[in-house]
């Protein structure tokens, strides 16, 4: 694969801002409403479906994603009042306790008071909420009164929560394991307050995998800096705790990888790194130097360790050394010739393993706070034995993490036996690079991949060391992906694909219904997922070709004109999505880099319209009509076939796909319909 040059996008400015902030205040008055009438607001409505426990009170749990290991219901919703007082026990996490000032801002407490327990005089109706770690005796005996549970073990990044309504005020308790609990908590307080209102539950959550998260992993152009520093926000919300830095075509972590990295581009890295850690994200920093390293030599090996040493002086504590997409049947130099013998697949193994045990040894070792190599294998898609892993598995430091991406590069599946084969190859439970969404590869030209995050088996979390996905060159659009990796990740056997897709779609709309419609719409004709062969692993548009085949037996079974009725609706939504997009989703990031697809949709769904109008014509016996609407159709259609992806900024390039093989098919077959 050839490198495409750098490209960074230039985002267009909408009013979102004001638009976003007027629903923000319909929300919190609807809100307020159903609280005084007793009822629920909408995005409240919905049975909790999958999630777990009981509802309490009147109130239906709301939807947390990832979806918490135990959550029940604790009673009435709680109203927020304009003052609350935030408690502090022993030393609270600095971002957990500013986001738990800020969802109580916006929920409307003017008046916050932040102070250490003990706490001193309560005011009458003030809400109280106390902050602290599970093992303080003053956290847990606020978690019993306001009505939690206290578990009796708590893994790592866990947490108790309570929230309970009283006449007097209410209080809520969030008790971390940790810091990285505490700021979870905390999270999940965000998604439990909708307008001026907390639902009232008790929730023990923590996650099942230790790793969570995404690798810039992909071809093609990186991500801007803006958009690392919106995706490591936005890892924190979806409590995904690790980011790998490795875009292939950043040339200082390749190609160039020797060369030091400028001082604007460390000053960069060393800003994500602290945004990282700002939201509970390890940064891990990898480097490529399998295109030209000479493994047996010392000035290779030191310009190895200078390189990460200067992101180590940023701050950074975990490093990677990929040696995917590399060469293992030559040498880079005659040096390994003469140190390891002729290029064969053992001899590979044997200096990648010489090269990382003396990087753990003698680097990482011996520096403060690091946290393990990760390595990525240069077979890294399947799990047969060779002469490579048998060198790795027996030689490699045990504790080192290495990398698999399944049974195949894009595989259509990953079980639990595939992962099981995998840490019995590589000596050791392997860390899944998981290659979805990206659309980097040829069978994925044209595509944005929006399907859900599906196919892979619950229990994985017992068999892997964790768990990241590699996105797409578009950063902001791969979030609907992400947001599924993220909750199978956390609790991948209680995950719902369909679930966390709906959340994805509400989390961009920022709850609005119509926007969630249009963007499921949306999805749906962006939903083909092709692997490196030529079957997709995930269908294209399941909705829109099961509603065309239901027109299709309606049709052929003479109920003409109620299946024109009936179809038509979904062929103006198709129509309009794109303009309901634009204007309902504030992620501008999202709305950019679905620029392409958005524009092809509006003429694919009005084509869609047309057509339909042309067989009503036809019906109504007005054959001229239908010929004109016919037309009209196919040069819209044609219209939307021409559009192309964002020159520079996806790989590879070409026109854009919407449905392809189930719009495109039905339009034309249209035309022969009587
Ligand atoms: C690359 C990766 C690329 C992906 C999909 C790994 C470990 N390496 O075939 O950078 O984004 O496939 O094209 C890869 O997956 N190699």
């Amino acid at each position: 694969m050839g490198p495409t040059p750098n490209h960074s996008v230039l985002r267009g400015h909408r009013a979102h801002r004001t638009r976003r902030a007027q629903r923000r205040f319909a929300v919190a008055v609807l809100a307020l409403l159903c609280l005084l009438t007793g009822s629920l607001p909408a995005a409240h409505a919905e049975p909790a479906g999958a999630t777990t426990g009981t509802t309490g009170g009147k109130a239906a749990l709301p939807d947390v994603t990832p979806r918490p290991q135990h959550m029940e219901g604790n009673g009435d919703t709680l109203a927020v009042p304009a003052r609350a007082r935030v408690l502090t026990a022993g030393d609270v996490d600095r971002p957990a306790l500013d986001l738990v000032v800020s969802v109580l801002r916006e929920a409307g407490a003017a008046d916050i008071e932040v102070a250490p327990l003990p706490a001193g005089r309560r005011h009458a109706g003030e809400l109280t909420v106390v902050v602290g770690g599970i093992e303080d005796a003053r956290v847990t005996r606020a978690l019993r009164a306001a009505g939690g549970r206290v578990p009796d073990d708590l893994p790592a990044e866990g947490y108790a929560l309570a929230s309970r309504a009283a006449r007097d005020g209410g209080s809520v308790v969030l008790a971390g394991a940790d810091g990285d609990g505490t700021y979870y908590a905390a999270q999940t307080l965000r998604q439990l307050t909708s307008g001026p209102t907390v639902a009232g539950v008790s929730v023990v959550d923590y996650p099942l995998m230790p790793l969570r998260g995404a690798i810039e992993g992909f071809y093609g152009s990186p991500w801007t800096h803006t958009e690392r520093l919106d995706q490591l926000a936005f890892y924190g919300e979806l409590k995904m705790n690790t980011y790998l830095y490795a875009p292939k075509d950043d040339p200082y972590h390749r190609e160039r990888w020797r060369d030091p990295y400028p001082a604007e581009r460390l000053a960069e890295l060393g800003e994500l790194a602290r945004q990282a850690s700002d939201h509970h994200v390890r940064f891990t920093f990898a480097l490529s130097p399998g295109v030209s390293i000479c493994y047996s030599s010392p000035g290779d090996r030191a310009a190895l360790e200078a390189k990460l040493q200067a992101v180590y002086d940023l701050g950074v504590r975990s490093f990677s050394v990929p040696l995917d997409d590399i060469s293992y049947t030559r040498w880079n130099c005659a040096g390994d010739q003469a140190a390891y013998g002729a290029p064969s697949r053992q001899s590979a193994a044997q200096a990648q393993v010489d090269l990382l045990n003396r990087l753990q040894r003698d680097f990482l070792a011996d520096r403060e706070g690091t946290e393990p190599l990760q390595m990525v294998p240069t077979e890294y898609g399947d799990v047969t034995e060779t002469a490579y892993k048998k060198t790795i598995r027996e030689q490699l430091d045990p504790g080192i993490e290495v990398m698999w991406t399944g049974t195949d590069v894009v595989p259509p599946s990953i079980t639990v036996e595939d992962a099981a084969r995998a840490a019995g190859v590589w000596g050791r439970k392997v860390f899944l690079w998981d290659n979805y969404p990206v659309n980097d590869y040829g069978q994925a030209e044209g595509r944005l991949l929006l399907a859900p995050y599906a196919e892979r088996e619950p229990g994985l979390h017992a068999q892997l060391s964790g768990l990241v996905l590699n996105p797409m060159n578009q950063a902001a659009a791969s979030k609907v992906a992400l947001f599924g990796g993220a909750d199978f990740a956390w609790n991948d056997t209680g995950y719902d694909p369909l679930r966390a897709w709906r959340a994805a779609a509400d989390h961009l709309a920022g709850g609005d219904p119509d926007t969630v419609r249009a963007l499921l719409a949306f999805f749906d004709v962006e939903h083909l997922a092709p692997t490196f062969g030529t079957d997709p692993w995930q269908p294209a548009a399941p909705e829109l070709a099961a509603r065309l085949d239901r027109f299709r037996a309606d049709w052929d079974g003479g109920a003409k004109e109620a299946a024109l009725r009936g179809l038509l609706p979904y062929a103006r939504l198709l129509a309009t999505a794109p303009e309901q997009i634009r204007n309902g989703v504030a992620d501008e990031g999202f709305v950019a880099d679905c620029g392409p697809w958005l524009d092809a949709l509006r003429l694919w769904g009005t084509a869609f319209e047309r057509t339909l109008d042309a067989l009503r014509a036809r019906l109504s016996g007005d054959d001229d009509r239908a010929q004109q609407l016919f037309d009209e159709a196919a040069a819209l259609a044609e219209r939307a076939g021409a559009i192309e992806t964002i020159p520079g900024e996806t790989r590879p390039q070409g026109p854009v796909r919407v449905a392809d093989g189930v719009l495109d098919v039905f339009l034309a077959d249209a035309r022969a319909l009587r």
